[in-house]
């Protein structure tokens, strides 16, 4: 569908306006009295949430690519069917997948945007299932983002799943991570060790790429440098991924500056190793995110 034809059909006037954003992908913007956000059609990928009369909530890289076949680095990846490296390409094929509008909608004061896309064998040798992704964003007093999957095929099907949260910050070395406290991470960052974490709030001082298995509650980010907290809520997910590349790891992504990692912290909902998703033939299964940013005086 054309971009013309998209407004035709989904646009809102003053709520929903879709353009050719960065790289001249698909983009939509997604506006009400309390904020605006933008979701391009390549990946159902958020690359901005900005609540009016504050900063971005969410971190896109200057660097970031913006065309078929790579992902958007930064906003709301969409990792799906598998995470990491499990298989080319990593974290699945959603995020480079061209999504569809199913429709578009004023709710709650606020507006909401669906997408879906079809996870069929073709796309991938690794995926010889069939599955119907939607996915809606709703923006409002926050931004909340459902990714549900439904199984179209005769079999059970296995898949891990995340919502790639890139949170804004000020500065990651004033950053305060609460929520995960008593819990057991895989630290990818030390050398694939199983701990426990006993500090409540969570500092970070160094590159850190953890998997927080069994944790299905909310966990908020207490930002210093701007003042701000952001409160990072879900459902349908059973594991946490958090992760700053810090100064050794940001050099070696071309499509991440060099000097970007102190702006940053992925805080992400998913469903990865021993928290697999099975899902039975027929069957849908929901993760949720709720971002919500407040002033913290
Ligand atoms: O979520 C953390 C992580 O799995 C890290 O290990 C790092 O690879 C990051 O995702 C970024 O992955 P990407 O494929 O987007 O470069």
């Amino acid at each position: 569908m054309t971009i013309s034809q998209l407004n035709d059909r989904f646009g809102i006037a003053g709520k929903v306006h879709f353009d050719a954003g960065k790289g001249s992908l698909t983009r939509a913007i997604l506006q009400c009295p309390q904020g605006e956000a933008h979701v391009y059609l390549h990946g159902a990928h958020v690359t901005h949430y900005q609540p009016r009369g504050d900063r971005p909530v969410l971190f896109t890289s200057g660097q970031s690519f913006f065309e078929p076949g790579k992902p958007i680095r930064g906003g709301i990846p969409i990792c799906f069917p598998w995470f990491s490296n499990t298989h080319e390409p990593a974290h699945g094929f959603a995020r480079l997948t061209e999504w569809q509008v199913q429709s578009s909608r004023e709710q709650a004061g606020g507006v909401e945007l669906t997408l879906t896309m079809a996870a069929e064998p073709h796309v991938s040798p690794y995926w010889p299932h069939k599955a119907a992704l939607t996915y809606r964003v709703r923006l409002g007093d926050e931004l909340e983002v459902v990714l549900e999957v439904k199984n179209l095929s005769q079999e059970a099907v296995g898949f891990e799943e995340a919502l790639h949260t890139y949170l804004a910050v000020g500065d990651i070395h004033h950053v305060r991570l609460s929520g995960l406290q008593g819990t057991t991470f895989v630290a990818k960052s030390q050398g694939g060790q199983s701990l426990v974490q006993t500090e409540e709030p969570l500092t970070i001082t160094q590159y850190i790429d953890r998997v927080y298995q069994n944790t299905a509650g909310p966990c908020l980010v207490e930002d210093a440098a701007w003042n701000r907290r952001i409160h990072v809520v879900k459902s349908g997910s059973d594991a946490t991924v958090v992760w700053n590349p810090w100064v050794e790891r940001a050099g070696a992504m071309p499509d991440f500056g060099n000097d970007e990692w102190p702006g940053m912290l992925c805080v992400e909902s998913a469903n990865v190793g021993t928290t697999t998703v099975q899902l039975a033939a027929g069957h849908t299964h929901r993760v949720t995110t709720t971002l919500r940013a407040e002033k913290s005086t």
